[in-house]
């Protein structure tokens, strides 16, 4: 007969940033890690899963995965939306751990088997001056990595989202009300460039560079952007305007060479449709659990393989070890698979979840152990409370609100 689920329970805990994390049990005692953080609306997510989905979900088959995710995207009237589908996103996930430990298999094996050998990674460089930047992407290549995310600061800001003013930054603030910071496009727009300019003088041709514009473009300025920025040949210039309206991108593709990589924030395959049939990205960049788990990211790679474009999935400090694990055992089986990023970890989250997953020399391996290759300590857990956090909102300089 087969087996059942008996238990799903929804743990959160903060050791060093909050975690969301879906815990499914087996009536054969098998136990499969999902994760569920959705930064700064963690508690909607939990809230989803234990009253709407934990208790569906007991009393299934742990092995229908497929069926288990059309059962709850599609049998679900409300659906979509980065809540619902990190909370599937969460399921998913356990039930290929499950799946995993059950055949005693790394899940990468139940995907096919490696395509690579290693997963290239990007991690983070933050710089407030083009000086320090430059030292911040050299500690990034003695730490072996091939690939860097550039970001500065701009002058006459006093914050900009994602730049540090000492080495690295968390997302996310402590409190219930978010910071609020001033956003200048022009100012960025006059420094960005040549900030980038003087990165890629420092570093020579060879180093991937990358850098995020974190959706507060127009369309036009998204164009000239990217356009100012061929010289600097970034591997990707992303997030370059707001996640709605997909047909802008056409005239971003019109006026640059740059590649593109976009998604961080879609939740579902038809918001990367247009973007992928059209030709209009070159990276998606769906997370593993906030697009639907890796049953969809799965889906998203063989939609967007025909037309050449790479799944390249978010992976900063929220995207928690559990999905990190998930989102490396399907890039060693995808080969569209582009680049993994990897802002990693506080140091007590690498605690709370025991991983087989490795980075060294700047890539990323999920190891051989069965399912995910995660395990969560639970004691350890308990010790580090929730707390609220949020990420910051930004206005221009004349008061109003800007956007993401
Ligand atoms: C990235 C990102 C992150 C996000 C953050 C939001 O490319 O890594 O843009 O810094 O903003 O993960 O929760
Ligand atoms: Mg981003």
């Amino acid at each position: 007969m087969s087996d059942r689920i008996v238990a799903a329970e929804v743990l959160l805990t903060s050791p060093g940033r909050n975690y969301v994390t879906l815990k499914l049990t087996t009536a054969d005692g098998v136990v499969g890690w999902g994760d569920a953080t959705l930064n700064g609306r963690e508690l909607a997510v939990a809230a989803y899963l234990r009253e709407h989905l934990c208790p569906q979900l007991v009393g299934r088959d742990p092995g229908r995965i497929e069926d288990t995710w059309q059962y709850l995207y599609r049998g679900a009237y409300w659906r979509r939306g980065p809540v619902t589908m990190t909370a599937i996103g969460a399921v998913d996930l356990a039930l290929w751990d499950i799946l995993g430990k059950t055949a005693g298999l790394p899940v990468y094996r139940l995907l096919g088997g490696a395509v690579r050998d290693r997963v290239r990674a990007y991690t983070h460089a933050t710089g407030w001056e083009t000086a320090q930047l430059c030292d911040a992407v050299d500690a990034a290549v003695e730490r072996g990595f091939t690939a860097v995310r550039v970001q500065t600061g701009v002058p006459g800001l006093d914050t900009v989202y994602g730049v540090g003013r000492g080495p690295g930054y968390e997302p996310a603030g402590r409190g219930t009300v978010p910071a609020e910071e001033t956003w200048d496009t022009a100012a960025y727009l006059r420094h960005a460039p040549a900030a980038l300019a003087e990165v890629r003088a420092h570093t020579g041709p060879e180093l991937a560079l990358l850098h995020d514009a974190h959706h507060r473009l127009t369309p036009i300025e998204a164009a000239r952007l990217g356009r100012a920025l061929e010289p600097v040949d970034l591997y990707w210039l992303e997030d370059v305007t707001p996640c709605e309206n997909q047909e802008v991108l056409r005239r971003v593709r019109a006026h640059t060479t740059t590649p593109l990589a976009i998604g961080e924030v879609f939740s579902t395959i038809w918001e990367f449709q247009q973007l992928i049939t059209e030709q209009l990205i070159d990276h998606a960049r769906a997370a593993v659990t906030h697009a639907g788990g890796i049953s969809s990211l799965r889906r998203l790679a063989a939609l967007a393989d025909p037309w050449q474009v790479r799944i390249s999935p978010h992976g900063p400090s929220d995207v928690s070890p559990v999905a990190m694990a998930a989102a490396l055992h399907v890039a060693l089986a995808t080969p569209n698979h582009g680049i993994q990023e990897y802002m990693g970890h506080p140091g007590p989250a690498h605690e709370v979840f025991r991983h087989a997953w490795s980075c060294v020399d700047g890539h990323l391996h999920p190891g051989d152990a069965p399912g995910l290759g995660v395990d969560v300590d639970e004691a350890l857990a308990a010790r580090f409370p929730y707390e609220p956090a949020l990420l910051p909102v930004a206005r221009r300089r004349d008061g109003s609100m800007t956007d993401w």
